[in-house]
């Protein structure tokens, strides 16, 4: 009977990582998937992940089933570290969840579940999975208007009078920091104005927020969900704890159901355990539970946040680095944005016949979009980046 099945599309970002692999330059340079990488290239186990897991090894005494849910400790120290204290912990409803994407997946059965004819917003453009799980559920999506192909800034113009025509009903997702794939992100006075859309409109705010400490710190990084969720009746948040405590395979994620009163939240976590049920019964729990041990205990926090700082930094100098030299070799400024956008990525704007010819002549591996993982550079591999750039006529 499979043979009905019409065969799918492959992962391009997944695709990209097998071709790097398989190059036998040993010079190539890889800014492909976003996965962080130090400047060895290697993706550390980070050091208050490794002494929690120690620590759980010695300590723990059962691996019988958790709530559906997942443990609560895992959704208060989440919720904390999230949304602070923007809103009342009783009005949230949370479940862990198998990575970001699990939350992602489940954010948008919840939002189905209330409307079957659910519309959802995403950015032009925005992470291809967003897409790809809407598509496979038969949600229809609408595009808003977001980079600015011109100054690989956002197009805030358009994503306003485009989110315009949302309604009561309508999902919006927005990326909560570190815009993935184009590194271009909202200020303050723009995300109020998006609040006071959603507020006329009626329509429901969904974020995704995969890297809360990769742009501009753990707080700044969480303002724009908690001004979000301080300010609209409800909200739906999924928060992933791949990047930023670098567990990116235990797939350790939580979705967030943000309601007006604890009535609502009763019958969205609710809503919350029945969707886990449906689709695997318990969550996992080795990255969550390591997440809540880093979260509690104050030493391994402040040693996670200062890992995590050197992360950021080190990313935030190698854009530096990068638009430097860039300004150096083509004598202009127009790569200023580099050190402008935050996160891992940055979008360059390479026509996709440059993004090949960067393959092709020079080894540099970078999304078909002209993506590029800032976190795969170093000192030594920029100047090389900055030079393969220029020439390929970027
Ligand atoms: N959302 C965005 C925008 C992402 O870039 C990622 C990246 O991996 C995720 C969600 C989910 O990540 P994971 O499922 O690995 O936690
Ligand atoms: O955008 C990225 O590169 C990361 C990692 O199917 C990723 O979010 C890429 C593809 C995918 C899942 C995660």
């Amino acid at each position: 009977m499979f043979e009905t099945i019409k065969e799918q599309p492959a992962d391009k970002i997944l695709m990209l990582m097998q071709a790097y692999r398989e190059d036998p330059r040993s010079d190539k340079i890889d800014l492909g998937v976003g996965v962080y990488k130090d400047a060895e290239g290697h993706t550390p186990i980070m050091r208050a992940i490794k002494a929690a897991e120690k620590k759980l090894w010695e300590t723990e005494t059962t691996k019988s089933y958790t709530g559906l849910a997942g443990d609560p400790g895992f959704a208060d120290a989440m919720v904390a570290l999230v949304l602070g204290d923007a809103v009342a912990r009783g009005n949230v409803a949370a479940a862990a969840t198998p990575g970001g994407t699990g939350a992602v997946r489940q954010a948008f059965d919840m939002a189905k579940m209330a409307n079957p004819d659910v519309r959802v917003f995403v950015s032009d453009p925005t992470w291809p999975n967003h897409l790809s799980i809407l598509k496979h559920m038969k949600i229809e999506t609408v595009m808003y208007r977001y980079f600015d192909a011109d100054s690989r800034g956002v197009d805030f113009e358009g994503m306003l009078a485009d989110l315009a025509q949302v309604r009561k009903g309508d999902l919006v997702l927005l990326h909560g920091c570190c815009h993935n794939p184009t590194g271009a992100n909202l200020n303050t006075t723009q995300w109020q104005a998006v609040i006071d859309l959603l507020l006329k409109t009626g329509a429901t705010p969904m974020v995704d927020l995969a890297y809360q400490g990769f742009g501009d710190g753990l707080e700044e990084d969480a303002a724009a969900v908690r001004m979000i969720a301080a300010s609209v009746p409800e909200c739906l948040i999924a928060a992933s704890c791949s990047k930023n405590f670098g567990i990116y395979r235990e797939r350790t994620g939580l979705l967030m159901a943000v309601a007006q009163d604890a009535g609502a939240q009763k019958l969205n976590q609710g809503t919350l355990n029945y969707l886990n049920r449906q689709n695997f019964s318990f969550p996992p729990d080795h990255g969550a539970r390591l997440v809540t041990m880093v979260l509690t205990d104050p030493e391994l926090r402040a040693d996670w946040a200062a890992e995590l700082e050197e992360m950021r930094g080190g990313m935030l100098d190698l854009r530096q680095q990068l638009a430097d030299e860039l300004q150096r070799l083509s004598g202009s400024d127009r790569f200023g944005f580099i050190a402008q956008h935050r996160g891992m990525f940055s979008r360059i704007g390479a026509a996709p016949e440059q993004v090949e010819t960067l393959r092709r002549d020079h080894g540099v591996y970078m999304v078909g979009d002209s993506r590029m993982n800032i976190a795969g550079l170093n000192a030594k591999t920029v100047p090389i980046l900055a030079d393969a750039i220029v020439k390929s006529g970027v």
